[in-house]
């Protein structure tokens, strides 16, 4: 059969309230990539269109696939680019009512009934991971068998919404077929605040799945069902060594948990160098897993960028998201990535938990200011159907999961949250910008830079007007914000 796998463009409703759609190219859909290998191992001819990254409008990606005329379309649905997906894969449909509409992914994967019941064009949601579903479906549809035996899926037969039992956790993730990342340019860039970092060729990886914490407003816990599976450091070394050969320079590790297990990371880092590959990683890590040594072993191995997931500065805000860290885990965590020699670290943070009060969200900004990072990531909490805190805020009647099943909300936005979206944005936007034009963070920049390989090919690969003039359009207007 001919599949076309579809990345749908996330949209943002824009301040005069009008649909508007991103078109960024921060990272290959890695989760396509893997689903393609797959249903190509099965014998079907496999395509990728990843909308955002070839700023194609709907209208383009439909015209596109009505001139492929494919058998099936899969769409990745995750809750920013649903509404594009609708959009398409209902014209399609419309074009061809034998086409069979595949939808997958995180929000298929919470909400495959709501998405049956109240589109009627799409056929199937396949709920969790595809590699070994998808290829089972496209082969009982080419032999027009019915779909009851296919664990993992909820479809339309009949008329009727059949849920099939879910299908487990791929275990042995050293059976997983390497994505085919040649199903797309390698146009992709390692990009953090919206600024490409370097023009290496740059991909994606994952070397483990899921995550054992239960941070209460990320949805990886559910989807992986609490548990961490890891491939063998050999397998991972395999793939980067084709990476490689490829051309590949710099590769961003994706996975929910990257520095879990300390024996797995000594394994790699210490494999890894003896390869004595011109490669740059990145990854990212819990704060609780913050020791010198265990920078050490990442940093000699060219691990060149880290990222903390940080969040808050209250601790009572961040046990509301039972995120199990402290502030002072955060600190630490940071200088000790500096100790053990990075140049290069980047914090997320979330503003805006229900009960957060201004001088919590102020404090946090403080915080940020006085950690020894090179850019903070700032979003508002955000509510995604399949977490935690959505469920609860549902119970609680705050969220109508009837509204925000398919979007999700900023819990800003929610009545009775403590704070107000323009006031504490107005603090934000005023706050931000002294953390970079502070004397000290400019000096320990230069110096930084003097003393690091990496960060001077950044700012050499940034010496041009364009470039300046948008990182200081970042600094007074933080990014994620809008
Ligand atoms: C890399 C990444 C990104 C990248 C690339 C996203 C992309 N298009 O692939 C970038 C940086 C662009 C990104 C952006 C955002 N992201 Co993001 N991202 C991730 C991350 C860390 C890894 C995704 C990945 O590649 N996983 C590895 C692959 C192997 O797994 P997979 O993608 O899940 O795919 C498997 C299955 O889901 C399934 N599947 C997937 N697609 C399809 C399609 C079909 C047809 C089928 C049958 C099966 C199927 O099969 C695949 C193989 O098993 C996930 C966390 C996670 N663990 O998944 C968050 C995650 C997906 N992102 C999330 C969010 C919220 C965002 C943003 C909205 C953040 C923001 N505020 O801007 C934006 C919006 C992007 C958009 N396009 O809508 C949330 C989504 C939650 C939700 N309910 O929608 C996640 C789950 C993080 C979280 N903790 O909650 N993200």
């Amino acid at each position: 059969m001919k599949i076309y796998l579809i990345n749908a463009a996330p949209t943002i409703i824009s301040k005069d309230n009008k649909k508007e759609t991103l078109f960024q190219t921060s990272a290959p859909p890695l989760g396509l990539m893997y689903l393609a290998s797959a249903l190509k191992n099965a014998g079907h001819a496999v395509f990728i269109v990843d909308q955002p990254a070839f700023n194609l409008t709907n209208e383009e990606v439909i015209e596109f696939i009505k001139k492929k005329d494919p058998d099936v379309v899969g769409f990745s649905t995750l809750c920013a680019s649903f509404e594009n997906v609708k959009e398409i894969s209902k014209e399609l449909k419309k074009w061809n009512p034998n086409l069979s509409i595949i939808v997958g992914n995180y929000l298929a994967t919470f909400y495959a009934h709501n998405i049956l019941t109240k589109y009627d064009w799409v056929d199937i949601c396949v709920r969790g991971e595809g590699e070994k579903t998808a290829p089972e479906i496209l082969n009982r549809l080419e032999s027009n068998k019915d779909l009851s035996e296919v664990e993992g899926i909820s479809y339309r037969s009949n008329g009727k919404i059949i849920e099939n039992k879910d299908r487990p956790l791929i275990k042995d993730l050293d059976s997983i077929s390497f994505p085919d990342r040649k199903l797309l340019p390698a146009f992709y860039k390692n990009r953090i605040g919206g600024v490409d970092i370097t023009k290496r060729k740059f991909a994606t990886m994952v070397s483990s799945r899921g995550c054992p914490y239960s941070c209460n407003f990320c949805a990886c816990t559910a989807f992986s069902k609490g548990l961490w599976r890891t491939r063998s450091v050999d397998n991972i070394i395999d793939e980067i060594s084709m990476l490689s050969d490829e051309g590949y320079r710099e590769i961003l590790f994706i996975d929910d948990n990257f520095t879990l297990n300390q024996k797995r990371i000594n394994e790699f880092c210490i494999k890894i160098r003896k390869q004595n590959l011109d490669i740059v990683f990145i990854g990212d890590g819990r704060v609780n897993n913050g020791s010198v040594e265990l920078f050490k072993t990442l940093k000699k191995a060219n691990f060149e960028i880290l990222m903390f997931g940080i969040e808050s500065s209250s601790q009572r805000v961040l046990d509301s998201y039972n995120k199990k860290i402290t502030p002072e885990m955060s600190r630490t965590a940071v200088n000790n990535a500096r100790k053990a020699g990075f140049k290069f670290l980047v914090g997320t943070f979330m503003i805006g938990a229900y009960d957060e009060t201004y001088q919590e969200a102020i404090d946090t900004l403080k915080f940020i200011s006085s950690l020894d990072i090179d850019f903070p990531h700032i979003i508002f909490t955000r509510a995604l159907p399949g977490t935690q805190i959505f469920n609860e805020l549902i119970k609680k009647k705050i969220i109508d999961e009837e509204q925000f099943w398919e979007t999700g909300v900023d819990i800003i936005d929610l009545p009775g949250s403590k704070m107000n979206r323009e006031v504490i944005f107005k603090i934000i936007k005023d706050q931000f910008h002294l953390k970079f034009f502070r004397p000290k963070y400019i000096m320990k920049a230069f110096t930084r830079t003097l003393i690091s390989k990496y960060r001077r090919e950044i700012i050499f690969n940034h010496l041009n007007l364009r470039d300046i003039n948008k990182f200081v359009k970042i600094i007074n207007n933080p990014p994620d914000l809008f």
